[in-house]
């Protein structure tokens, strides 16, 4: 009795999956980014080491024990040239946790490490753990800011639940220090909570989404922001209100920050998501808008529209009809990386650069707000591209 011989041959089968290449879908164009065929990460990239007990005797017939139900939205960096991302991963009990996923390519050969990340356990009411962003901050620390989900114990609902944010802190990701929960003095409750990457008048600024309760973001009127002068024991008393959330529009619903800011000649660059409502139930898409270098809560420019949607196969999964940000990484070159979950199933990427993000959240009109405007909009282009066609 040893090992079961049934994990060799599984694992023959998952290193065949974890050694593909990907490649860039030749289907998709848009000028923007450019989609590839496969997920970067998926449930079956879980380490059967995670989910069986490998042992012949205690598992005769090498039954699943832990199962791993999705891998989803990802923080990602990019640290001494190898890329990792901090994956969302859901056991089949429902329950979320960290694992980190290394590569030497940003578009495939994403393994986890053997060991998921074991937070340290400061908040004894705190079920779930989710979606975390990475900042490189310019204090010296990587943050991983996340939403800490527990139970409303003043609701009688049993699905009552309380969103906060989550603070952790480490050199290596190997080594995390949890801080306390960030207090928003003026909502009640925090999900997609973003740490922006430099001091902003010498104090850490957090992108926040203000939340009246669990799901709704009732009076939250869209992406806040707000400063706090101690991250080991992170305040923010006022939130303004930055990306506002717009009726008839891709962000009527609800918006959130995505990945942290990337910074560029021009403005800050978000990546971040809008929820509108269907008679399917919700869609979530991804949008891009850019923000003052100066002033990183000031919109200066904001593309009319999604960026990312789902597509073809991405609109199916547990939560269907969502894409969704929590990471990406510009590389010096400039290329950016955009990694997104479909579904709340498994992980993309979207390749782009700095120049064609930047060129389209400047160069895309913003959205009018009105059908016949938007008509109008698009009769201009349309006639000033039958005078160009005319002349050459
Ligand atoms: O199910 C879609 C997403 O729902 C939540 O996002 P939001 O707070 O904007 O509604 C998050 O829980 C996210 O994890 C999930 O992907």
């Amino acid at each position: 009795m040893g090992v079961h011989p049934k994990y060799y041959e599984l694992l023959k089968k998952q290193e065949e999956l974890l050694s593909r290449k990907n490649q860039v879908d030749e289907s998709f164009y848009n000028g923007i980014y450019q989609r590839y065929q496969y997920p970067v990460l998926t449930r079956d990239h879980a380490p059967l080491i995670w989910q069986y007990d490998l042992n012949e005797e205690t598992n005769p017939f090498f039954e699943e024990r832990l199962g791993i139900n999705a891998v989803l939205n990802s923080g990602a960096i990019e640290l001494n040239g190898k890329y990792y991302l901090v994956a969302r991963v859901e056991g089949n009990d429902r329950k979320s946790f960290f694992a980190v996923a290394e590569s030497d390519s940003p578009v495939d050969g994403f393994r986890f490490w053997d060991y998921p990340i074991l937070l340290e356990d400061t908040c004894p009411e705190e079920t779930n753990v989710y979606d975390m962003r990475l900042t490189k901050h310019e204090d010296g620390y990587i943050y991983g800011v996340f939403c800490s989900e527990s139970k409303d114990q003043s609701n009688p609902d049993l699905s009552a639940a309380v969103a906060a944010a989550g603070i952790v802190r480490t050199k290596d990701l190997k080594n995390w220090e949890r801080l306390p929960n960030l207090k928003t003095l003026r909502s009640p409750q925090q999900r997609n909570v973003v740490l922006h990457p430099e001091f902003v008048d010498g104090k850490y600024a957090f992108y926040t989404r203000p939340m009246d309760d669990f799901i709704d973001t009732g009076s939250g009127g869209g992406i806040g922001f707000g400063l706090c002068d101690d991250i080991t024991n992170a305040v923010i008393d006022e939130e303004i209100i930055t990306s506002k959330r717009k009726y008839h529009t891709i962000t009527e619903v609800k918006n959130g920050a995505g990945a942290v800011p990337i910074k560029t000649p021009k403005g800050w660059l978000h990546i971040a998501h809008g929820v509108r409502n269907t008679a399917a139930g919700l869609r979530y898409v991804i949008y891009a808008f850019a923000t003052a270098l100066d002033d990183p809560a000031r919109v200066i420019a904001e593309p009319s529209g999604l960026l990312i949607g789902p597509r073809a196969g991405e609109r199916v999964g547990d939560v269907s009809n969502v894409v969704f940000t929590n990471g990406a990484i510009a590389r010096e070159n400039g290329e950016v990386y955009i990694y997104y979950a479909s579904s709340d199933t498994r992980m993309h990427v979207a390749k782009s650069s700095i120049a064609q993000l930047t060129d389209y959240v400047f160069g895309t009109p913003t959205d009018p707000l009105r059908s016949v405007e938007c008509v109008a909009q698009r009769c201009e282009l349309v006639s000033r591209n039958l005078e160009l066609l005319k002349r050459s």
